[in-house]
């Protein structure tokens, strides 16, 4: 009998339901539901709209009954650093405020009032993002005390999604690592930093690895979706699920890999066996996040596919729809040159990214892009001339040559903008798969139940499963 698993991966702008099989040695998907997700306005704060989310959960489980594809386990991945705070009797206190919110204004220096951020980074190897949990969590801390005080639990968005279909609270693993509130070295909480932060310890309990049982459905939830299953963790960060389905070919090394988990962001790097907190890794920004097997997600947060979503969808307002493949196929027939740093802040969250990208242009006394397809050839080469400036800098920090690039995630289908990598970083790009998200969240699912004889054989699995399209740079075509 086929056996499925189900994996429930939720992003920025939709969540989909994805089972995965795994026949004569190659893994099957199927997308069995899709629903929209998008931060909402709630008092003010840009918050996770978490009931409804759950709803639809519920929904996709409500399909795979239908369809009579019972999975025996499922797991459910997001993006990083949100969370909730729960009191004893399970409600949330306030509410589940979003990372792009701008409560975190600030917290920064509050933080380092406590300790400066080359000791921060030194002990966590986290890179400083405004938005990390460490600053949301001073930001609760300063504006509103009393949720802190109250809180039972804290759980990140994964894990209270998994505590709402099992009443079992695990937190887990990878996602944590994205906190700023473990050390690398002991693979949990850092205790005497949370304690100095003035943050409740009882809310930061044992770690759980990706693969560890959560538990089965509660009765109430099995009543509504009409089956039982186990709930497995996968690594519910989706970056590391995605990260985990970096294809390898049969026989090549994982530690001599770059990729490039592309989506709203775009997030690159290598894997490194031990963590890398040194100050000239502090300095270029990278991050040594927590992933399968403690192996360290040594990347870089660059903006990524955002600044295209957000122009795709201001212009749609205005009446003028666009495809991606559009604009790609627009910008590929602009000459301006102008470029802009992707990571400048300007661009985390700003009202209007046309606008934001025009001034930044103009203060930097650029060439202004106008049109659509201006606009987005500023963002597609920018993009990849930050790739090029991270493939350097990862060069002189491992001391390794890096031959090729894995693109994985929704943004590999974007053709132009692999073209533009290959050609700029002067490598092989490797795309696909574009479902790498929700294959990661498989695999763990599967190597809990010894589907594959480890990570490294699981990645070869993928190389095989799935089409991965090959793109030379244009001097090594010549
Ligand atoms: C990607 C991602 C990144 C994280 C950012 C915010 O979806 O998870 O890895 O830095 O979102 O959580």
């Amino acid at each position: 009998m086929k056996k499925y698993y189900l994996a429930v991966d939720i992003g920025a702008s939709s969540g989909r339901h994805i089972l995965g099989t795994v026949k004569e040695g190659t893994i099957l998907l199927e997308e069995i539901y899709r629903f929209e997700n998008g931060m909402k306005p709630k008092q003010g704060k840009l918050c996770w709209d978490v009931e409804s989310l759950f709803a639809e959960i519920l929904e996709g489980m409500k399909q795979c009954k239908k369809l009579g594809k019972i999975p025996v386990s499922m797991g459910i991945d997001t993006w990083a650093v949100d969370f909730v705070l729960l009191n004893n009797e399970g409600e949330i206190l306030g509410e589940a405020v979003g990372y792009r919110d701008d409560r975190t204004k600030g917290m920064d220096e509050e933080v380092y009032k406590t300790i400066p951020l080359t000791q921060l980074y030194e002990r966590t190897g986290i890179q400083k993002q405004i938005f990390n949990t460490i600053y949301q969590l001073t930001a609760v801390k300063n504006k509103t005390p009393e949720h802190l005080k109250e809180a039972e639990s804290f759980l990140m968005i994964p894990d209270y999604f998994h505590y709402l279909l099992t009443g079992v609270k695990k937190q887990e693993y990878t996602n944590a690592t994205t906190t700023q509130l473990v050390s690398p070295v002991t693979g949990t909480w850092d205790y005497d930093l949370i304690q100095s932060l003035g943050l409740p310890q009882k809310l930061f309990g044992p770690l759980s690895m990706p693969g560890t049982l959560v538990g089965g459905l509660t009765k109430k939830v099995k009543e509504e979706v009409g089956f039982d299953c186990q709930v497995i963790l996968p690594a519910t960060h989706d970056t590391a699920s995605a990260v985990m389905a970096v294809p390898v070919v049969p026989g090549a090394s994982m530690e001599d890999m770059l990729y490039i988990s592309s989506g709203t962001w775009s997030l690159m790097g290598t894997e490194l066996l031990k963590a890398d907190c040194s100050v000239q890794s502090m300095e270029a920004n990278f991050t040594n996040e927590g992933g399968y097997d403690t192996r360290y997600r040594y990347l870089k947060n660059i903006m990524g596919l955002w600044m295209i979503q957000s122009v795709k969808k201001e212009l749609s307002q205005k009446g003028e729809e666009y495809s991606f493949a559009q604009l790609c196929e627009m910008a590929s027939k602009e000459s301006i040159s102008s470029l802009v740093d992707c990571n400048d802040t300007a661009f985390l969250a700003p009202e209007s990214m046309i606008t934001a990208v025009k001034e930044y242009c103009r203060e930097k006394d650029l060439q202004v892009p106008n049109t659509p397809g201006e606009i987005s050839a500023v963002i597609y080469n920018s993009l990849a001339v930050c790739y090029a400036q991270t493939v350097k800098e990862l060069e002189s920090i491992t001391g390794k040559t890096y031959e090729s690039i894995h693109v994985v995630g929704g943004g590999s289908n974007a053709e132009y903008l692999n073209q533009l990598t290959a050609d700029f970083t002067e490598r092989t790009v490797y795309a696909g798969p574009g479902e790498a998200t929700a294959i990661g969240n498989l695999l763990a699912q599967m190597l809990a139940n010894h589907e594959f004889n480890g990570l490294k054989q699981a990645r070869e699995v993928v190389y095989q499963s799935f089409a991965v399209k090959e793109y030379k740079s244009l001097k090594q075509s010549e």
